[in-house]
């Protein structure tokens, strides 16, 4: 019997696999793996057809084209290979804290290029308010707002936010992704109280020191809709992005560079550079344009 599901779980070559019939634990048919991959062939969120029969192993038969996929360089030695977080969400919730840890901005911006180019609804999430007050909260994350990306400011010590990301999650496919510590297993305690104790298998896997990629799992949500907890990244390498499409994935960015005096210029250090001038004046935010150039520059993270 053939039947289609969602990946929602992997972990050391198995995958958990919704299909109207129920769940099955599936291994992917050899035939899938020939040759040298250079990415993940499944990853949760992924669309599979899985042949089910008496006395054998539910077998992956095929997975479906992705429309879109949260991935990175692996940061593993493993020569260039494409890992991916999750296939075909719906948006993806970047999380990071206002304080402990100290807010990343240069990892955010990365992240905003990589949901820019699969064409991923972004949003930001500022955690731990708490900590040091809706105004520095604002301060730190404001600036994203007047480029077009929601930023939702919460806590879980009063609960500022919650609603707001739980009615964002609803129905839809999400990922939660960001720096370890930022609070992305703590928000998925606090919009879905029934996860609790699976989210907190997850985390002492982790700190057993289990392999950050051995699970990944899609959690359902009671109302519809999906929602990926990551393990928290400490590196975030683009993966097959070219320093010449950058430009189209800053959205202040993109629309300055028809005034740029030089048709191919880099907005490095060429004279009659709009972009650079938009950085003197303000116009663009001296962060995300140092943001812009360390990316151009291919500097690693
Ligand atoms: N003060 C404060 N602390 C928080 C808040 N949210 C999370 N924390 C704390 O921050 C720490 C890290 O939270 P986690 O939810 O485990 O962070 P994570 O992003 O899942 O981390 P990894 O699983 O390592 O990627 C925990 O001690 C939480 O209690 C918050 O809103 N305010
Ligand atoms: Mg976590
Ligand atoms: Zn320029």
């Amino acid at each position: 019997m053939q039947l289609s599901g969602l990946v929602t779980r992997s972990q050391s070559g198995f995958y958990a696999v919704e299909t109207p019939q129920g769940e099955y634990l599936a291994r992917l048919r050899g035939r899938l793996k020939r040759g040298r991959p250079t990415g993940d062939i499944v990853a949760i969120g992924d669309r599979v057809e899985i042949s089910v029969e008496d006395g054998a192993e539910p077998m992956i038969e095929s997975v479906a084209p992705r429309q879109r996929a949260l991935v990175r360089r692996d940061p593993r030695p493993i020569g260039d290979y494409e890992q991916v977080l999750i296939a075909n969400p719906d948006q993806a919730l970047f999380i990071f804290a206002c304080a402990d840890p100290a807010p990343r901005l240069r990892m955010l911006d990365r992240f905003l290029v990589i949901a820019e180019a699969q064409d991923i609804a972004a949003h930001i999430v500022a955690t731990k308010v708490d900590l040091v007050g809706i105004e520095q909260a604002k301060a730190i994350f404001g600036h994203y707002t007047e480029i077009g990306y929601p930023v939702h400011y919460t806590s879980i010590s009063d609960g500022a936010g919650i609603e707001e990301l739980r009615s964002l999650l609803q129905g839809k496919v999400s990922v939660l992704a960001g720096p370890s510590g930022a609070g992305k297993t703590s928000l998925m305690n606090a919009t879905q109280p029934g996860l609790d104790l699976r989210v907190g298998d997850v985390q002492q896997g982790n700190r057993k020191g289990r392999h950050t990629t051995a699970e990944r799992l899609m959690h359902k949500l009671a109302g519809g809709g999906y929602v990926a907890d990551t393990p928290g990244l400490k590196a975030l390498a683009l993966w097959d992005i070219q320093p010449e499409e950058l430009d189209g994935y800053f959205p202040e960015i993109k629309p300055l560079i028809h005034q740029c005096r030089y048709r191919a210029c880099r907005h490095i250090e060429e004279p009659g550079c709009a972009v650079i001038e938009a950085a003197q004046t303000g116009k663009i935010h001296m962060d995300r344009y140092e943001s812009y150039l360390a990316l151009r520059q291919g500097s690693k993270e």
